[in-house]
């Protein structure tokens, strides 16, 4: 029998266990290119929950309140934990953290547009919970249904996660919304700023997606990022109405016979811009990452001698 026929037959197993919605998991057969495809979107969606970091913690110590400075301290370490179950989810696939963190570092990796934008002002932590956390939330309660068994198991968890970090956020902005005109004015401008880049956490139309149509039939994403955007611009839009926030597109418009609202043309040259690292911060959201890893390597390397000294005692031991 030739290896072809193997394989070809392989394949077909494995699209019918997709196709009937079993959990694929580490130790079954896969197509090399499923698996490629998979560390190159956790691995993504993990750099994007760690240099998320950077915008909000950015304000921690300027949080306007105690109450608020202990939230966004949470919620921040909550985005650290949700790196550490994406990598380890992405681990599972034959990949390293060192091959990982050395593929951010030298830009083969990409990671959430969104993030390479500045926080100016404290109603910025207002909008990133609120619009960026629902951004995220829209499209990973669809990934709790994706093909890949540590990947969805990963993915049940930051959800219930990201469910509190978009009502702080949307509480935030509704605080400003209820002060002084100056308040009010500042949670405007935030908006203003976020709407677009928000938008564009979905990816390019589906007919641009280089990915979609592949992930789709793996079951890799359960949904296109053109449905997922308008099911995030449907609900952001009754939200910010809701406080008395304006959504910053002239061309929104309730459409009757779609059911949906109509919206304005992404900014796209912007959108290539940032993820090809020409972003207003991608120079320094990547630099302060490096410094951070270059400072903690002597944390690893004593987890590493600590690990090894402890598999000695237990080899000694048997
Ligand atoms: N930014 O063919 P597609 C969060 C790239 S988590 C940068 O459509 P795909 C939590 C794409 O990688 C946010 N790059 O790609 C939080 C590909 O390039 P490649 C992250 C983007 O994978 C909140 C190329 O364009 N969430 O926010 C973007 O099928 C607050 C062609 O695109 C996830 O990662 C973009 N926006 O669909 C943390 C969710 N869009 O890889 C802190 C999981 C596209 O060939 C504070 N990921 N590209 O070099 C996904 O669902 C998918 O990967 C998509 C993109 C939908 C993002």
């Amino acid at each position: 029998m030739s290896t072809n026929v193997e394989l070809s037959s392989n394949e077909r197993i494995f699209q019918a266990r997709v196709d009937a919605e079993e959990k694929i998991e580490p130790k079954d057969w896969m197509p090399e290119k499923y698996r490629q495809n998979l560390i190159r979107q956790i691995s993504q969606h993990a750099h994007s929950e760690v240099i998320g970091e950077q915008p909000e913690g950015n304000w921690i110590t300027r949080a306007p309140t105690l109450e608020r400075k202990a939230i966004l301290m949470a919620k921040v370490q909550d985005e650290a934990g949700h790196g550490l179950y994406l990598y380890a989810a992405a681990e599972t696939l034959g990949t390293t953290r060192e091959e990982m963190i050395g593929r951010l570092h030298s830009g083969a990796s990409k990671y959430a547009s969104i993030f390479n934008y500045p926080s100016l002002t404290w109603a910025d932590i207002g909008a990133i919970g609120w619009l960026v956390d629902s951004a995220a939330i829209v499209n990973q309660v669809s990934l709790q249904n994706t093909s890949y068994g540590p990947y969805a198991r990963a993915m049940v968890r930051i959800c219930k996660e990201e469910s509190f970090h978009q009502r702080q956020g949307y509480n935030i902005m509704m605080t400003l919304m209820q002060g002084a005109q100056s308040q009010r004015a500042m949670a405007q401008d935030a908006l203003n700023r976020w709407w677009w880049p928000s938008l564009m956490m979905f990816g390019p139309h589906d007919g641009e997606s280089a990915h979609s149509a592949q992930s789709m039939k793996w079951k890799i994403k359960r949904r296109g990022n053109d449905e997922l955007r308008q099911q995030f611009v449907d609900q952001a839009v009754q939200q910010a109405l809701a406080i008395g926030l304006e959504v910053p597109d002239a061309d929104l418009s309730w459409n009757e016979s779609r059911g949906h609202d109509d919206f304005g043309d992404i900014d796209w040259q912007e959108f290539e811009r940032v993820i090809s690292g020409n972003g207003p911060c991608n120079r320094q959201r990547l630099a302060h990452h490096k410094r951070a890893h270059d400072e903690g390597a002597w944390v690893r390397e004593a987890m590493a001698a600590h690990e090894a000294k402890h598999r000695h005692k237990t080899e000694d031991a048997a």
